[in-house]
């Protein structure tokens, strides 16, 4: 299948999504948060935050997992995206190797599905277009690497968002 065919946009609440693996956009901290942190912690439940306890934090950029808990998944993969300081303190390297990162945990956990918020672009104040052609690319550079990956979803929660992944990936012609 195409690389364009591997990948769908979705609009949505990440923690409704079934597949092998979510990642969740947490902070260094790994012990929950506001937006799509606070709500995979409060979907997935205690045992989360208690197994968040024992990986010792996340830097920037980096990725670490867990398992899915009450979530519909097998995974969660738990990655701190930078927060934007007006782009002069690597950002768009950083948000490129949380995406990286992500796939290099998928790859030896034989995740074959898997599931992205809009991973700095909330409480971290990345523009969202850019962030958005991070994504893109790093997302279609591993799909071409690596066949195993069958589904990579964006799962889109706000409008602004929307209508950037729409245009990005011309969902008008689907
Ligand atoms: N499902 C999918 N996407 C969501 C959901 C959801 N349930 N809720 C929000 N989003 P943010 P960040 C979208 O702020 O910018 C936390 O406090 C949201 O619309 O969740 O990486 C962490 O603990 C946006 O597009 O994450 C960190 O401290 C995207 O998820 C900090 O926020 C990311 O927004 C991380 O900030």
């Amino acid at each position: 299948m195409s690389v364009r065919n591997r990948i769908e946009i979705i609009r949505g609440d990440i923690t409704e999504v079934c597949v092998d693996a979510v990642v969740n956009a947490a902070n260094s901290s790994l012990l929950g948060g506001g937006g799509v942190d606070g709500a995979i912690h409060r979907a997935a439940g205690g045992e989360l935050y208690e197994a968040c306890k024992l990986l010792n934090g996340c830097n920037t950029g980096e990725a670490k997992i867990t398992l899915g808990y009450k979530l519909p998944v097998k995974y969660i993969i738990h990655t701190v995206g930078p927060i934007w300081a007006g782009g002069l303190t690597n950002e768009p390297e950083l948000l490129a190797a949380c995406y990286q990162n992500c796939f290099e945990i998928a790859l030896k956990n034989n995740i074959q599905t898997i599931a992205f918020p809009n991973i700095s672009t909330g409480i971290y104040g990345y523009p969202k277009k850019e962030a958005a052609l991070i994504a893109k690319y790093e997302v279609e550079k591993i799909l071409k690497a690596y066949t195993l990956f069958k589904k990579v979803i964006f799962v889109i929660f706000d409008d602004e968002n929307y209508t950037i992944y729409s245009e990005l990936f011309d969902l008008s012609v689907l």
